[in-house]
């Protein structure tokens, strides 16, 4: 008998610039695992079909409320149920002093401002309606505004894109069937009815996930594919390495292989051809090579700024450098409409 033979660029079906919402997880793993330089020239062709190559946004991160979650992530830093991460519970920021942040970052030069909230969800009352202050502060200053506050009910949502919220960053984390071994506090449909809520308002849904956790080839290819198989796509896709917290259940798990970002960020590329594919938790570790290569197969937004929520990020004179030097000089339109 012979062997079947291996996948490869000449024998899958090549969608060109079709936009898809009905992919398999078979379909997405096999091009996920295509030759490396086969899965970044094609996602590059779908990239350059749909989207200014020149354009990559700078989003900006503000950990708005940091600290005692009641969530339970097994990643997360800010988790109460991680108390050994030594994080300290603290109170919501004041609107001032985050629109001076907000303020400081736009003369940086993010086109996007994000802020997170270490809630399960958001109560209704003085907090909430602080937020939405801080929602049409940053709208005020010319940037894109983000949020991430946990669940959402349909009048939150409603509250929030009355205010001019531009996206709402809600991540799925990673596919169906790993889910229970990282969260057990909420499930996949909680998640899932968030981003309902968030659509049904007409906010742009920002939604991806984490890599490095222990999940599997198969895991990340079906977490893309709920994505994908979202009409519309989320607008963002934010991709995220894995940030090992000390103190957090998953503190002893190995780095990712750089190239294992840049498989994930062409696979979202040539399955979402027009989201925002952020390149974004651990890119502190990759090289200005790695980074390269992600941009090539489609990342077109970064994390801006020193910091994440609670970690490091890369520091804002070498991003400056690396954009520049890659020629990045292009402002980023505001949000587009998905397909
Ligand atoms: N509490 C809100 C929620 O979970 O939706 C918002 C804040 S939460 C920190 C936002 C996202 O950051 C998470 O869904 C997760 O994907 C990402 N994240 C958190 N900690 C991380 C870590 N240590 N490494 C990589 N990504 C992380
Ligand atoms: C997302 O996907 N990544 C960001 C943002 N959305 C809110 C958060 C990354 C957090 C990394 C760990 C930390 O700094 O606490
Ligand atoms: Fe809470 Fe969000 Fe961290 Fe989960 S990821 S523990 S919900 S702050």
């Amino acid at each position: 008998m012979t062997a079947t033979p291996e996948p490869t660029a000449a024998i899958l079906p090549f969608e060109g610039p079709a936009i898809r919402h009905d992919w398999t997880v078979a379909e997405i793993q096999a091009i996920h695992d295509l030759p490396l330089l086969d899965l970044v020239h094609r996602a590059s062709v779908v990239h350059r079909a749909h989207n200014d190559p020149a354009d990559i946004q700078r989003a900006s991160l503000l950990s708005i409320k940091t600290g005692g979650c009641p969530e339970d992530c097994a990643y997360c830093p800010q988790s109460a149920h991680h108390k050994a991460t030594g994080q300290p519970r603290e109170r919501l920021m004041p609107v001032d002093a985050v629109l001076r942040e907000a303020a400081a970052a736009k003369e940086a030069g993010a086109h996007r401002f994000c802020m997170g909230a270490a809630w399960r969800q958001p109560k209704d009352g003085p907090e909430f309606d602080a937020v939405l202050s801080m929602v049409r502060g940053v709208r005020a200053m010319g940037m894109e505004a983000c949020v991430t506050l946990g669940m959402l009910t349909p009048s939150q949502a409603q509250r929030l894109a009355e205010a001019g919220l531009t996206s709402y960053n809600h991540n799925l984390d990673t596919g169906p069937d790993f889910y229970g071994d990282i969260i057990s506090t909420r499930t996949y449909a909680d998640r899932l009815d968030t981003l309902e809520n968030v659509r049904e308002a007409g906010i742009g849904v920002c939604c991806g996930g984490i890599v490095g956790m222990g999940e599997g080839v198969r895991d990340r290819a079906a977490m893309l594919q709920v994505l994908a198989n979202h009409a519309p796509h989320p607008e963002s896709v934010p991709i995220n390495a894995l940030v090992a917290v000390p103190g957090t259940p998953l503190e002893g798990r190995a780095a990712v292989d750089p190239l294992d970002i840049v498989r994930m960020c062409a696979t979202a590329r040539i399955v979402m051809p027009r989201a925002r594919v952020r390149l974004s938790a651990g890119r502190k570790e990759l090289s200005r090579e790695a980074q390269i290569l992600c941009f090539m197969a489609g990342a077109n937004s970064i994390f801006y700024g020193e910091r994440l929520l609670t970690t490091a990020n890369n520091e804002t004179d070498a991003d400056a450098e690396l954009l520049k030097d890659i020629g990045i000089t292009v402002a980023a339109p505001v949000l587009a409409a998905a397909e």
